[in-house]
C-alpha cells in the first residue's frame, strides 16, 4: 500500500489536483485525461477494485455513490460518464479502486 499511486496522492506524498475530499473519499483530475474533464474518485480506504468490496463496506459504496452526482454538479457536468475498470484485462492501470468521471463535452459511444 505504500506503493500504491492512490495512496500516496491521498496522503499528499504525490500531487494532484484534488477537487472533493471527505472523511470518506477523495476526487481529483486524471493524470492523463481522456475527456475534457477527466475525474477519479477513490475511496480513502485501500481496496484493489469493486470485487474486493465486502459486507462491511456497504456504508463507504453508498456515500462514494452519493457524492459522485454531487462532485459532478459542482465541476458542472451536465452529462458525465462514470465508470471503474475491474482487473488488467479491463484497462485496469492503478490498482486501488476509483470511479472514473468522464464529460465536459460529448463521449464516444461505449
Ligand atoms: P485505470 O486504467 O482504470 O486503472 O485508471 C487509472 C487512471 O489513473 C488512468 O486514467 C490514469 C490515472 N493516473 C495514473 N497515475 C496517475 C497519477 O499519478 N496521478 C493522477 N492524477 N492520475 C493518475
Amino acid at each position: 500500500m505504500d506503493e500504491c499511486i492512490f495512496c500516496r496522492i491521498k496522503r499528499g506524498d504525490l500531487p494532484a489536483t484534488v477537487v472533493h475530499e471527505d472523511d470518506h473519499c477523495l476526487a481529483f483530475h486524471d493524470k492523463f485525461p481522456r475527456a475534457p474533464t477527466h475525474l477519479l474518485v477513490i475511496p480513502k480506504k485501500h481496496l484493489p477494485d469493486l470485487n474486493a468490496l465486502g459486507e462491511e463496506d456497504k456504508a463507504l459504496v453508498s456515500h462514494i455513490m452519493l457524492t459522485i452526482p454531487s462532485i459532478a454538479r459542482k465541476q458542472g457536468l451536465e452529462a458525465y460518464r462514470m465508470a471503474t475498470n475491474i482487473g488488467a484485462a479491463a484497462g485496469q492501470a492503478v490498482f486501488h479502486l476509483h470511479f472514473h468521471i468522464l464529460g465536459g463535452g460529448p463521449l464516444s459511444p461505449l
